[in-house]
């Protein structure tokens, strides 16, 4: 059998990305501790190659729903790492101009669909902007991504059914961490798999190794290609493990360490890097370079956002209503 090959760039464009994407969060957990960041901060450690391999695939004018643990698919899909990092730190300078913190934001013009934060949400928004592609007869993608414990929720049925009835160019990424908060995937479901159930809607559902970064890369570039072409919608079941806390300030007492272990050598990074050195595709020259380079570019993002004004005051009522601009004390009534 062939084996695949991959250009040098591209591979290195993905291992950038990862880094970026894990040293950004690192950074965050800090300006956490630090008390910088207002509210929970919810991170993807151990599980970044599934936004950051699957975002690879996708075109500015493809749109994004992500949830809670995607900052990497906001930084793939082009979102200035500064004004990420403004967003989080509830800066007047964020997307969200300081009304809100951590991933509440996004981009029409990079085709980012702000979370909801309502759990599997994204499905049923994703399978309607899908559909809209498909009926203006554009070859655009609409991708989702939840948690597997969001998959249990009425939001994923309803889309699901929805998405095999429509055939839009959909693809739902399910990032399977085992663990919804403190419940283990065995107490959340009576099926092993999220992907069996797209069958049932009338579609394909795959199963992937989320912590091989090249895995997800490869699936997702199928399921792309087939939604573009007309071939419909697409479950990618990406299975991986929430290596911290829910959010930063969960200890995780519920999780068993030797799990933990286990989870920790399978590291997507890690690995990826290994998988790219053993091919002499990076030297140890190379890997600096790239590191001192998102070193600096995180270095002017956290200043960015650091010297950022917070919003005032009188903002509290702007940008919240369509057509109006109220002045602070009016009442509004709805
Ligand atoms: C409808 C709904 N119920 C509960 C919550 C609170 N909540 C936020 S994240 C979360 C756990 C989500 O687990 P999962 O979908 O597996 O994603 P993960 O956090 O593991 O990535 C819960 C219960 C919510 N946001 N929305």
């Amino acid at each position: 059998m062939a084996v695949k090959t991959y250009p040098k760039e591209k591979l290195l464009k993905l291992y950038h990305d990862l880094l970026l994407t894990r040293q950004f969060e690192q950074r965050l957990s800090i300006l956490y501790r630090q008390g910088k960041i207002v509210g929970g901060l919810y991170l993807s450690r151990g599980q970044e190659a599934i936004p950051v391999a699957t975002c690879q695939h996708l075109r500015k004018d493809d749109f994004i729903s992500p949830v809670h643990r995607d900052l990497g698919a906001f930084l793939v899909k082009g979102m200035d790492p500064g004004v990420l990092m403004a967003q989080i730190l509830a800066k007047q300078t964020g997307p969200s101009k300081g009304k809100d913190s951590f991933l509440h934001a996004g981009s029409k013009e990079l085709g980012i669909i702000p979370p909801t934060s309502i759990l599997a949400s994204t499905i049923p928004i994703a399978a309607g902007v899908a559909f809209g592609f498909k009926i203006r007869g554009e070859d655009r993608v609409a991708v989702s991504y939840f948690g597997e414990g969001g998959s249990n929720r009425g939001d994923f049925h309803e889309g699901l059914n929805f998405a095999g009835l429509h055939k839009p160019p959909l693809v739902l990424i399910c990032e399977n961490n085992k663990y919804a908060y403190s419940t283990p995937v065995e107490k959340e479901m009576a099926i092993c798999c999220v992907a069996y159930r797209a069958e049932s809607y009338g579609f394909e559902g795959l199963i992937v190794d989320g912590n091989d970064a090249l895995a997800v890369y490869d699936t997702m570039e199928y399921a792309v290609n087939k939604a573009r072409e007309g071939g419909g919608p697409t479950l990618i079941e990406c299975m991986t493990y929430r290596i911290s806390g829910h959010s930063e300030h969960d200890e995780a007492k519920y999780q068993p360490p030797e799990e933990k272990e286990i989870w920790k050598r399978r590291d997507p990074i890690e690995n990826f890097r290994k998988y790219l050195t053993d091919r002499g595709q990076l030297d140890e020259s190379e890997d600096q370079r790239i590191q001192t380079q998102i070193a600096q570019t995180l270095d002017k993002a956290v200043a960015f956002a650091e010297q950022s004004p917070y919003p005032p005051p009188e903002d509290a009522l702007r940008h919240v209503f369509a057509n109006e601009e109220p002045k602070y004390g009016d009442r509004h009534h709805i």
